[in-house]
């Protein structure tokens, strides 16, 4: 009774109000299972392809119809007869109708719904947890997050150049305590930020809107809320920086940094003072996308414990990851599933960042939905990090909540522990 009978799919709205696909799959024994795509705002030009209308009259030409009615049209019945349970076949099933290197037939968003649709009826056919079902022969585990505590850029209208300034619990010893302390040094940061009359409003993920334009101002704040919510910062609490630098690139090759401009090779000069005044453990998009140079300076430069996080610049495809790997020039990759279309093919990244000796950090898009699948291909995945935004905006907390449930559930998975940090840091951070 895992044969799957039909996919269906619709619009649902997600967090920013863009409509996004839902696809349903229902079984032969007729229950089914849906599940939502998250959608980037600081997207890499290597991504997948995300499909939409692009039609101004509705919802301002991001309407998902195209996506909703290839569902209709052919994926339901390329799936329909297939086992549910075998993921890889009903992955390779997609990639395969799609046909095309960026997915630009069925668009990202529309395999990556049907992707976790599919897993989750899988899991429920099976009996079993949705990370229990991905996880395979992999060794599962409870990821250590990297949370939102400032936004800036694209994710917060303006304000500081870089994207987010994160915390990292990683001295708790297991994921509700992680959880506890990045809600105790949130709630420390709002509370700095109210006495001195800064706004509190949030970004897309839940950051605060940075209440001054300089990221820098940004990174000091956040050891402030951590020593104010009685963390020790580089002992028990690290920062971490997306500076998603590709958005921050001018006509002329030059980066704009809170107002001034700076050649990549003054950038990076910029993160080795940060990480030396600051008990910084990660740096994700230090450059933009395509500037494979300036990534090997920053590699060059900087502690080799600190972990150099490709986002933009890989996109979770495995050609670039292998590129990135074979210049040395990134030791971690930010793993996104509708960067790449399907669940099976994220998990491959991770394998095979794995396999090279690289981190990897599975993580949710700035545009996502009360949906809860990414938490348990985090866990599957055992890559150990997760970034989903801050502990605020309740399409954050569903993951948040989604990891509180796997760590106390029966038969859970081991917490990933500090991920080398502590090491990276020593007791004086
Ligand atoms: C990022 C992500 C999530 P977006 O840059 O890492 O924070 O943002 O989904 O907008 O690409
Ligand atoms: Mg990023």
């Amino acid at each position: 009774m895992t044969t799957i009978v039909s996919v269906e799919a619709n619009w649902v709205l997600d967090s920013r109000s863009s409509p996004t696909v839902e696809a349903t799959v229902t079984l032969a024994d007729g229950r089914s299972s849906f599940a939502q795509a998250p959608s980037g705002a600081s997207t890499g030009s290597h991504e997948s392809w995300e499909r939409r209308d692009g039609d101004p009259d509705r919802f301002g030409g991001r309407g998902v119809s195209g996506a909703v009615d290839v569902v209709r049209d052919e994926v339901s019945s390329a799936l329909s007869g297939m086992d549910v349970t075998d993921q890889a076949a009903v992955d390779r099933a997609l990639v395969d109708l799609d046909g095309t290197e960026n997915r630009s037939r069925l668009g990202a968003n529309t395999m990556v719904a049907v992707s976790a649709a599919c897993a989750r009826a899988g899991a429920m056919a099976r009996g079993v947890a949705l990370w229990e079902h991905l996880a395979g022969e992999r060794r599962p585990s409870l990821p250590l997050p990297m949370v939102n505590l400032f936004s800036g850029n694209l994710h917060a209208s303006g304000g500081m150049s870089i994207q987010d300034v994160l915390i990292v619990p990683f001295g708790a010893g297991d994921e509700s305590t992680a959880i506890e302390w990045a809600h105790d040094i949130y709630c420390a940061a709002r509370a700095i930020l109210a006495e001195r009359g800064a706004s509190t409003l949030v970004g897309d993920e839940g950051g605060f809107g940075a209440p001054s334009p300089s990221s820098e101002a940004a990174i000091a704040l956040a050891v402030e809320a951590i020593v104010r919510a009685r963390r020790a910062p580089g002992e028990e609490v690290a920062i971490a920086l997306d500076v998603a630098a590709t958005h921050m690139l001018q006509h002329d090759g030059s980066y704009l940094l809170d107002g001034n401009a700076l050649s990549a090779d003054d950038l990076v000069e910029t993160f080795v003072a940060w990480a030396d005044r600051f008990p910084i453990v990660s740096i994700e998009d230090p450059l933009g996308e395509d500037d494979w140079t300036g990534w090997g300076r920053a590699a060059a430069r900087l502690d080799p414990t600190v972990q150099l996080l490709g986002d933009d610049l890989i996109c979770t495809h495995v050609d670039r990851l292998e590129r990135a790997a074979a210049l040395g020039c990134a030791n971690a990759v930010l793993v996104k599933a509708n960067q790449i279309g399907t669940l099976t093919e994220a998990l491959a990244v991770a394998d095979r960042a794995r396999a090279l000796g690289m981190r990897a950090v599975v993580s949710a898009r700035s545009g996502e939905t009360e949906d809860d699948w990414l938490s348990d291909l985090a866990v599957a995945s055992g890559a150990g990090q997760i970034k989903v935004g801050s502990v605020a905006r309740s399409e954050r907390l569903a993951k948040y909540n989604r990891l509180l449930r796997i760590a106390r559930g029966h038969g859970a998975p081991p917490w990933s522990g500090a991920n080398g940090f502590d090491r990276a840091l020593g007791p004086q951070g």
